[in-house]
C-alpha cells in the first residue's frame, strides 16, 4: 500500500494566480469601497448572469451558502410551515429551514442518485405543507420532473438546495430524466448554490441564489441588508449576509478557471473509474456531470469503516464519510429517526475520496489502488 509523505486531503480550493488576486485588491483599495452592493459584487453578478445565461434580475449573492437558503425560504414564505426534505445532505439544509421557524419532515432517499424521492416525498404531503426541499447531493441531479408535477400538483413551492451544483448544465446525463432543453436552475422556484472553498467554485466563502420570479429580488436584497428599504425605513427582520468585496474578487478570479476546474474533476473521476473497473466491491456512483465529489459505495459499515481508517491511519489519506451520520441522527432532527430507511443504509456505506484541482492523476490512481487492496487484502 503506498503512503503518502504529505496528507491528502479531501479536498483543496483552487487559488488563483497571486499577482491577479493583488491586482484586484488594488482596484478595491482605489474604491475605497468593501462591502454593501460595492462593484466587484457588481461585476461578479454580471459575469455570473453570463456564465449561466441567467438574467442578473434573477439572482442574488451572499456571504455564505447557508444564510442564502435561510433568506432564500423566508422569502418564499416557508415560515411557520412544514417542508419536506432529505435527511441524507449537509446539516445546512435543514439548519436553515428550522432557523426560520419552519418544521423539516424528512423523506426517503433514491437508492441511485441518493436525491430525495419524488414518490417518498408524495406520501407525507399534508395541507401543513408549503415547499419541498430536494438536493442535488454530490452534484447528482434529482427527479426535476417528478418534483416539478408535485409543485403544481399540490401548489407547494420547490426549493433547490443545489450547494454541489454549480457547473452543472444539463439533465442528459441522468438516465431517467429525457427532457434535456431546460437548464437544471430552470426547474422549480429557487436553487441555491454553495461558493465555499470545499467546492469546485468558490469566492472564499459565498452562496448564489436563482430564482424564477424577478419580484422575489428587491425582497433579497432588503433581507440581506438588515430588512433596511431606505434611510428611514425598515420593513421586515433581515440578517447581515451580504458578500463583501474580497469575496466577489475571489469569484471573479475563480470564474476564469472553471473550464478547467471542471476539466480536471473529470480526470480525476475517470482514473478513479479505471482504477476501480470490474471491481464489485468499489461502486463508483457514475451521476453528477461536475464531479464535484467523487462518492463510493461499500459492501457494509464495517467495510467502509475500515477503508476510512486504514487510508487515515496507513496512507495519509483523508477521505470523509459525507453524509453520514444522517440528520435524523443529530439532535435537532431525532424525531425524523428510522423514517428513511434507503438513507440509512447509504449513509453507513458511503465514502468519498479526494478530489480537487491539482491532485496529480498517479496520486489519484494509488489512492484507488490503496482502496481496492484494503477492501480485497491480498
Ligand atoms: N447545503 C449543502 C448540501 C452543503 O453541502 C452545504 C455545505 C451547504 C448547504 C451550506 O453551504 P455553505 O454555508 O458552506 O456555503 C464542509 C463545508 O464547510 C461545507 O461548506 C460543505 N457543505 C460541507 C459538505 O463540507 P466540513 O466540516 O467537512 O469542512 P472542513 O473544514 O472539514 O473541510 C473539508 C476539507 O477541506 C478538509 O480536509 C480541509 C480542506 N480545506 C478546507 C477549507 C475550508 C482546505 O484545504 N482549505 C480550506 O480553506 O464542511
Amino acid at each position: 500500500m503506498k503512503r503518502f509523505e504529505k496528507p491528502i486531503l479531501v479536498t483543496r480550493p483552487y487559488l488563483p494566480p497571486i499577482e491577479d488576486f493583488k491586482r484586484g485588491c488594488e482596484e478595491i483599495w482605489s474604491n475605497q469601497w468593501l462591502t454593501n452592493n460595492g462593484p466587484m459584487l457588481q461585476q461578479f453578478q454580471k459575469e455570473l448572469s453570463q456564465y449561466l445565461g441567467v438574467p442578473e434580475t434573477n439572482l442574488a449573492l451572499f456571504s455564505n451558502g447557508t444564510l442564502a437558503l435561510e433568506l432564500g425560504y423566508y422569502a418564499m414564505g416557508l415560515a411557520g410551515g412544514d417542508v419536506i426534505t432529505t435527511p441524507f445532505t449537509f446539516v445546512a439544509t435543514s439548519h436553515a429551514l428550522k432557523r426560520i421557524g419552519a418544521n423539516p419532515v424528512f423523506a426517503d432517499i433514491d437508492p441511485e442518485t441518493m436525491c430525495l424521492s419524488p414518490e417518498a416525498a408524495e406520501k407525507l404531503i399534508t395541507p401543513r405543507t408549503k415547499a419541498i426541499v430536494p438536493v442535488h447531493v454530490y452534484g447528482n441531479v434529482c427527479d426535476v420532473e417528478g418534483f416539478e408535477r408535485l409543485g403544481e400538483k399540490y401548489g407547494v413551492k420547490i426549493i433547490y438546495d443545489a450547494a454541489h451544483a454549480f457547473g452543472v448544465k444539463g439533465l442528459n446525463h441522468v438516465e431517467h430524466v429525457e427532457h434535456v432543453e431546460k437548464k437544471l436552475y430552470e426547474y422549480g422556484d429557487m436553487s441555491m448554490f454553495s461558493f465555499h472553498p470545499t467546492k469546485l467554485f468558490h469566492s472564499c466563502e459565498g452562496g448564489l441564489l436563482l430564482f424564477k420570479d424577478a419580484k422575489v429580488q428587491e425582497k433579497l436584497y432588503e433581507l440581506r441588508n438588515f430588512a433596511i428599504h431606505s434611510e428611514t425605513e425598515c420593513v421586515d427582520v433581515g440578517s447581515n449576509a451580504k458578500m463583501n468585496e474580497l469575496q466577489a474578487l475571489m469569484g471573479l478570479e475563480c470564474l476564469k478557471k472553471i473550464d478547467d476546474l471542471l476539466d480536471y474533476r473529470l480526470k480525476i473521476y475517470k482514473a478513479y473509474e479505471e482504477v476501480f473497473a470490474g471491481c464489485d466491491a468499489v461502486k463508483l456512483i457514475p451521476y453528477s456531470q461536475n464531479k464535484a465529489y467523487v462518492p463510493v459505495l461499500l459492501k457494509d459499515f464495517e467495510t467502509r469503516e475500515r477503508v476510512y481508517t486504514e487510508l487515515k491511519d496507513k496512507c495519509n489519506v483523508f477521505s470523509r464519510r459525507y453524509f453520514y451520520p444522517l440528520l435524523t441522527d443529530f439532535a435537532p432532527y431525532v424525531y425524523g429517526k428510522g423514517s428513511c430507511p434507503v438513507a440509512e443504509n447509504i449513509a453507513s456505506r458511503v465514502l468519498t475520496l479526494p478530489t480537487y484541482y491539482g491532485l496529480p492523476l498517479e496520486d489519484v490512481k494509488a489512492i484507488a489502488e490503496n482502496v481496492k487492496e484494503i477492501v480485497n487484502p491480498i
